[in-house]
């Protein structure tokens, strides 16, 4: 038996749900309600100790973490193979998936709760958003969220967010140079990898941010046209949601703009 654990918009809930997609595997969903504190239970902590999803057990065996997940999807199920064979290829989609998981995912966080999850939050919690910051295990990313929640757009880690996703984009055109995906000429795990993010901008209406880069947008038409795409991005319709993110990314455009321009990179100091 296959199960994932994830919440509907987690962006590394996204990236398993594609490689799974892509693999043709079929998996029982097990959808948590993070507002309502499903991924702090003693149940839950006890399969993924960092209160995050994505997670997945298969036949009973715990995996955490949403590259390995995807390496092990890979790995262990038929399917069209989402890894290049050759040794170069292969090591260039590992720095993507690395990339992925250190940088790109706390720069979108940062942006997602900079502009849209901070008004929900503030509603949701306002009187006691001391407790909510204290439901964070982990000091880094406790501090980072405050300071996203407290500032918006113009918090440091929302400013170097935008400015990593920005270098996303434009190592993301030039690799696409010549080829239809990230590794190659066949979709893989790098362009699973990056698709939740790209698709983060996009709902967030900064899709502007890839007008001057040819071979992203035609990696973003190739990669919306594929099944798996709408497979996972239609899964969980919440038009309220969509308009919210719309909304307040239109709202940061100005300020993004000034991000982007500015000479000297924003380094945050917490
Ligand atoms: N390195 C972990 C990061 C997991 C992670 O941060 N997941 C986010 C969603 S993308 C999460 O569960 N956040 C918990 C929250 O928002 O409270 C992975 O790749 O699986």
């Amino acid at each position: 038996m296959l199960e994932l654990y994830y919440f509907p918009t987690a962006t590394c809930g996204y990236k398993a749900r594609l490689a799974l997609a892509e693999k043709g595997v079929d998996f029982t969903a097990r959808v948590l309600d993070r507002d309502a504190g499903d991924l702090l239970t003693p149940e839950y902590l006890k399969l993924n100790p960092n209160a995050v999803v994505p997670t997945l057990v298969h036949d009973g065996a715990v995996i955490i973490e949403s590259s390995i997940i995807i390496t092990y999807v890979d790995d262990a199920f038929s399917g069209p193979a989402l890894s290049p064979s050759d040794p170069l290829s292969k090591a260039r989609m590992l720095i993507w998936m690395k990339n992925a998981d250190e940088k790109y995912l706390p720069a979108v966080g940062s942006v997602t709760y900079g502009t849209f999850r901070r008004r929900e939050i503030l509603e949701q919690h306002g009187p006691d958003l001391a407790a909510y910051y204290a439901d964070i295990p982990d000091p880094d990313r406790r501090a980072q969220r405050r300071s996203v929640i407290e500032n918006g757009i113009n918090s440091p880690h929302a400013k170097a967010g935008i400015q990593t996703l920005r270098t996303m984009l434009q190592d993301m055109d030039t690799a696409l140079v010549g080829r239809a995906y990230l590794c190659g000429s066949g979709y893989g795990l790098a362009d699973a990898s990056v698709t939740p993010f790209v698709s983060r901008l996009s709902e967030l209406a900064l899709e502007w941010m890839w007008d001057d880069l040819p071979q992203v947008q035609a990696w973003w038409q190739r990669i919306q046209a594929r099944p798996s795409f709408d497979h996972v991005f239609s899964a969980f319709p919440n038009p309220d949601r969509k308009r919210g993110l719309r909304e307040a990314g239109l709202e940061a455009r100005s300020a993004v703009e000034t991000i982007l321009s500015a000479k000297e990179p924003n380094h945050p100091k917490t």
